[in-house]
């Protein structure tokens, strides 16, 4: 069984793909930045779990940590992964979720060397690498443009794995689109609509204030899109993948479904308002991502379709509010 290092362990992605690495009776090695509460409670939930200390912006202990543990396959989705706040922190951004990817390829590939076994990586790429693409549905040929700090240093990561993997090291690119599930943090909005709207449908008032409407986003089911990533890691030849549904909604749409479902009817309208506040500098316009590679090479497909995402998700919020009432 493979020994598999995950960066970003506690994050959405990290904890579903800790928890199909177990169902697999894999080692599981995860990288905390803090003894926080976050920790904790995940290593309550996955005692088995070996969680090491580690600051993706100290090169030098990231590379012997990487050379302590020699993963078979190693995942990175560490860094900051929401593109509102790398308009305020770009600079760490580009430490974090740029810099940091090469610094584990390069660690990698000293393992692989020195151990003379593949270690097949998996960087969690974007579709923010793309900005505002011309055409779509995006894939893997569209050109990498990005037009926000959190894309450009994200661009810099795939690049590296390309780089990477033309030096011999297996470095999967996964061009990820938005993913969501009930575990995704309220800070992006397709969680901030559901909890808002949890609420509203229970006490039939109340407002929810949203950015941009119109913006389009092609979001899928976050275990689809881990699943991708451990298929990426285990194909026989690295490679870049779109991974996406192919649908495509504006968050006006998304916002809608989520209030319906919770039982809002026909007035969802009048409980949601516009705050420019909540615009972007720039914001990527229509996201919709073409994943035939990955149909074909991977033998992956997405299984949850966009109503039944936005129900699953108003669901359980609908539930955590009956829980703690
Ligand atoms: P995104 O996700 O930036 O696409 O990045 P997010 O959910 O934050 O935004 C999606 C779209 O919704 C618009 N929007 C709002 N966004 C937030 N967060 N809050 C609001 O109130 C709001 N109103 C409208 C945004 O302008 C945007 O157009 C996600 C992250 O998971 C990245 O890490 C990942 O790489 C990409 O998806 C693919």
């Amino acid at each position: 069984m493979p020994r598999v290092f995950i960066t970003g362990i506690t994050g959405q992605d990290g904890g579903y793909l800790a928890e199909q690495m177990l169902a697999e009776g894999a080692e599981v090695h995860g990288l905390v930045h803090a003894e926080d509460g976050t920790a904790a409670a995940f290593r309550a939930a996955h005692p088995e779990v070996h969680l090491h200390h580690g600051d993706l912006a100290d090169a030098t202990g990231l590379r012997s940590l990487v050379n302590e543990i020699e993963p078979d396959e190693l995942f990175n989705f560490a860094g900051i992964s929401s593109v509102a706040y790398s308009w305020e922190h770009p600079i760490v951004t580009a430490e974090l979720s740029g810099v940091a990817a090469a610094v584990l390829f390069q660690a990698a590939l000293q393992v692989q060397d020195r151990t003379g076994r593949r270690v097949a990586c998996v960087q969690a790429s974007s579709s923010e690498i793309f900005g505002n693409a011309p055409s779509w549905p995006q894939n893997e040929g569209t050109p990498v443009d990005p037009v926000s700090p959190y894309g450009a240093a994200k661009a810099y990561a795939h690049h590296m794995a390309g780089v990477y993997r033309g030096k011999g090291l297996h470095v999967a690119s996964c061009i990820l689109f938005n993913h969501e599930s009930p575990r995704r943090p309220t800070t992006f909005v397709t969680r901030k609509i559901t909890a808002a709207a949890a609420r509203i449908g229970a006490e039939g008032t109340g407002i929810l204030r949203l950015g941009n409407l119109d913006a389009r986003r092609d979001w899928g089911w976050a275990p689809d899109y881990v699943d991708a990533m451990v298929r990426a890691a285990r194909h026989s030849t690295a490679d870049d993948f779109v991974i996406a549904t192919g649908q495509t909604h504006t968050v006006a749409e998304f916002a809608e479904a989520a209030l319906r479902r919770a039982g809002v009817g026909d007035s969802w309208r009048d409980h949601v308002e516009v705050d420019p506040e909540l615009f972007r500098p720039i914001d990527t316009a229509t996201m919709v991502g073409d994943a035939a590679k990955a149909r074909r090479e991977l033998g992956w497909a997405p299984t949850v379709p966009f109503d039944e995402l936005v129900g699953r998700m108003v669901d359980h919020d609908v539930e955590l509010l009956r829980a703690s009432a």
